[in-house]
């Protein structure tokens, strides 16, 4: 597997953290490119547990090198910490990759993002509030601040002040606050620049280098298809490229160099923050759900909306990644129920839909068709082969496959490492 990418194929937190650092201990790099310290992976290794947000999951295997693409919105800030946590705790961090490409998330765009979201009202996206939809959008402005800059004061000074000419207009005229200072600014940023030089490297060239020498490599997205800013569900988006297309842009490497998609996706469904969920549940099921998955943002602490398997999605996020393989994860918090609902088409006002609505009015109207599957009662925590599964969950594994566009190759029965079952 010399190219692999791995994306969530939900609204993220599908155990993506898990499949990666699964994966890690095969490849040569393990590369992040898209989002931010917006992402939450947790990865549990024996008793120790790790939430990562900026660090790719990968960087928790000895041997593999992490690198941050170009892709991804660095807040230097959190760089630095979750690196010094990691070395903490004995995690070896030296071999970490930045792109000089990258886009630093000034402080300012924190401010913004919080702001925004508060001014929105009912409106509003519930982003984590880290700066990471400004930063993107000062990308596409021409405004962003990239690690590169940091290395020509003159160039830093120009840019940010630049930047503050129009962010200040709003910070100031439109929401009241004071205005931010070029200095600080600079100070802010340039206080890491020395600590950060050793890592920043041409990851394009790194990576390309990486394939013609056969080394292996990991693609790690970061949210989801669904929060995808082109193919998701927006404007209730992230602002990256969350599908496996992203993976190129991100990093510097072509398409024709990538030999696998893998879909991570959750045996039920959830998502954090605003914006619509068909198959969403706000009655006791969803409860047993959230509490059973233990369904609590990593990054902000949100409680996440839950809901059931929709087929619909899995199709869309199999069609739009190109996936060659599912991951089914958490099928032991379905444990316990009489029977299992299974979206597999939409209602739109009398209309039935099997494939994505394009139009998104109609996918807010969108009432799930279900079909329900017989549940289980065993505990299949300690299953690590597909035989180990009692009959009817290896029905709503077989039936899932069926109906989502994509074989599944593996199956996760518990967060811990070995709590897998590996498929075909
Ligand atoms: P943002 O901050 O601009 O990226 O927010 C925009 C939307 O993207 C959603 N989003 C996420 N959804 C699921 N998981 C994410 N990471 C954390 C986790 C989230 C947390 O792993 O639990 O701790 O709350 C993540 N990051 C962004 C976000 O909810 C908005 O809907
Ligand atoms: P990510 O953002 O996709 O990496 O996922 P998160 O880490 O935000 O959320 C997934 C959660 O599910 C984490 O707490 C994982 O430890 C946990 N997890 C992953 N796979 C499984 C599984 O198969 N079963 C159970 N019970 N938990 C899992
Ligand atoms: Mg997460």
């Amino acid at each position: 597997m010399p190219a692999v990418v791995v994306v969530g194929a939900q609204w993220g937190d599908e155990g993506k953290g898990k499949a990666t650092d699964q994966l890690g201990s095969r490849v040569d790099y393990v590369v992040k490119f898209n989002g931010g310290n917006n992402a939450g992976h947790t990865v549990v290794i024996g008793d120790e547990k790790y939430a990562l947000h900026l660090l790719p999951s990968g960087i928790l295997s000895p041997g593999v090198t992490p690198v941050i693409g170009n892709g991804v919105v660095v807040d230097l800030q959190v760089l630095f910490s979750e690196l010094d946590h990691l070395e903490t705790r004995g995690i070896d961090v030296s071999r970490l990759l930045v792109s000089s490409n990258a886009h630093v998330i000034p402080p300012y765009n924190r401010t913004l993002d919080k702001v925004t979201e508060r001014f929105l009202g009912k409106r509003q996206i519930g982003t984590t509030g880290r700066g990471i939809g400004p930063t993107y959008a000062d990308k596409m402005n021409r405004v962003g601040i990239r690690i590169q800059d940091l290395y020509d004061e003159k160039i830093l000074h120009e840019k940010v002040e630049g930047a503050l000419e129009l962010k200040n207009q709003i910070l100031v005229k439109v929401y009241n606050r004071r205005a931010v200072t070029v200095e600080e600014t600079v100070d802010a940023l340039l206080a890491w620049a020395d600590r950060l030089q050793p890592m920043v490297a041409d990851c394009s060239l790194v990576l390309n280098q990486a394939l013609d020498r056969d080394e292996t490599l990991l693609f790690e997205a970061g949210q989801a298809t669904m929060l995808d800013v082109d193919h998701g569900t927006y404007p209730f988006v992230t602002s990256s490229s969350a599908t496996a297309a992203g993976a190129c842009t991100g990093s510097g490497i072509g398409p024709t160099r990538i030999d696998s998609v893998v879909g991570v996706i959750k045996a039920y469904t959830t998502r954090v923050g605003e914006g619509p969920f068909p198959t969403e549940l706000l009655d006791d099921m969803g409860e047993f759900l959230r509490k059973t998955g233990g369904e609590y943002g990593v990054t902000t602490g949100r409680s996440r909306r839950c809901g059931w398997y929709d087929a619909v999605i899995a199709r869309y996020a199999s069609r739009v990644n190109g996936l060659t393989d599912l991951v089914l994860t958490k099928l032991d918090v379905l444990t316990g129920l009489e029977k299992v609902p299974v979206c597999v088409a939409y209602d739109v006002d009398g209309t039935r839909y099997d494939e994505m609505p394009a139009d998104q009015s109609a996918f807010h109207h969108a009432v799930p068709v279900y079909e329900h599957l017989d549940g289980w009662w065993e505990d299949i925590s300690g299953a690590r082969t597909f035989d180990d599964l009692p009959a009817n969950a290896q029905r709503y594994v077989e039936h899932l496959e069926e109906i989502s566009g994509t074989r599944i190759s593996a199956i996760g029965v518990g967060p811990q490492r070995e709590a897998t079952i590996a498929r075909h």
